[in-house]
């Protein structure tokens, strides 16, 4: 029985379908379209999930949500560890604290950002904070490609496939001001499964 994905359209789901094409696994996408007015999930994926979001991974009648965990779930289930450090290679702390910075931390600037842009003067009080927090945010991401050309090391991994959601936020945001993480998601975009994932789960930012 193939993996299902419960796949929003311009989501962070985008990155599931990456991993199992990289790992090669069958998978059946079943597909959510964003509200044309408010970008929000439509209701039916709360049938699926009490919290309504994108992604949730169905695996033999068993849901899994958060995308840090369904990327764990896959590669200790079904991937064979493929794509994570072994335990005691020197990669393996920086694996893990990328695998959960990306949604942990890195999210939380980029959220408040997106959230307080649409309040017009009303969100001015926070900028100058939120800007702070962004800028420390995407520096100290650059600033982990400056040894290695991946987050855990030099071996590509999942952590970097988690990576690429903020990275592609800093690249839009942040421009030249980021080369290495612009290098970085060119170099994630060029991979052959980030191409099949982007033609198999249609519509994906502005890329
Ligand atoms: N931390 C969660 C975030 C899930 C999440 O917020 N997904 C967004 C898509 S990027 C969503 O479903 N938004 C639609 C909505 O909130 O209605 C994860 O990584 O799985």
């Amino acid at each position: 029985m193939p993996l299902i994905v419960h796949h929003l359209n311009n989501s962070r789901s985008q990155r599931i379908l990456w991993l199992l094409e990289e790992l090669a696994l069958d998978y059946e996408i079943r597909r959510y379209e964003r509200d044309a007015v408010s970008n929000l999930a439509p209701e039916e994926l709360r049938a699926i999930h009490p919290l309504g979001k994108s992604p949730v991974l169905e695996d033999d009648g068993r849901i899994i949500s958060e995308s840090g965990a369904i990327v764990e779930y896959i590669c200790r289930c079904h991937g064979g560890q493929h794509l994570v450090p072994a335990v005691e290679d020197a990669s393996y702390i920086r694996y893990l604290e990328f695998l959960h910075f990306a949604e942990g931390s890195a999210m939380t600037p980029i959220l408040l950002n997106l959230y307080t842009s649409r309040l017009g003067d009303a969100g001015l009080p926070l900028r100058a904070r939120i800007d702070q927090q962004l800028e420390l945010h995407f520096q100290y991401m650059e600033d982990a490609l400056a040894q290695h050309p991946f987050f855990a090391g030099d071996d590509f991994s999942a952590s970097d496939i988690m990576m690429s959601f903020p990275a592609e936020v800093a690249v839009m945001n942040g421009g030249p001001a980021y080369p290495r993480l612009a290098a970085f998601v060119d170099a994630c975009h060029a991979r052959p499964a980030w191409q099949r994932a982007r033609e198999r789960g249609g519509s994906y930012f502005i890329f």
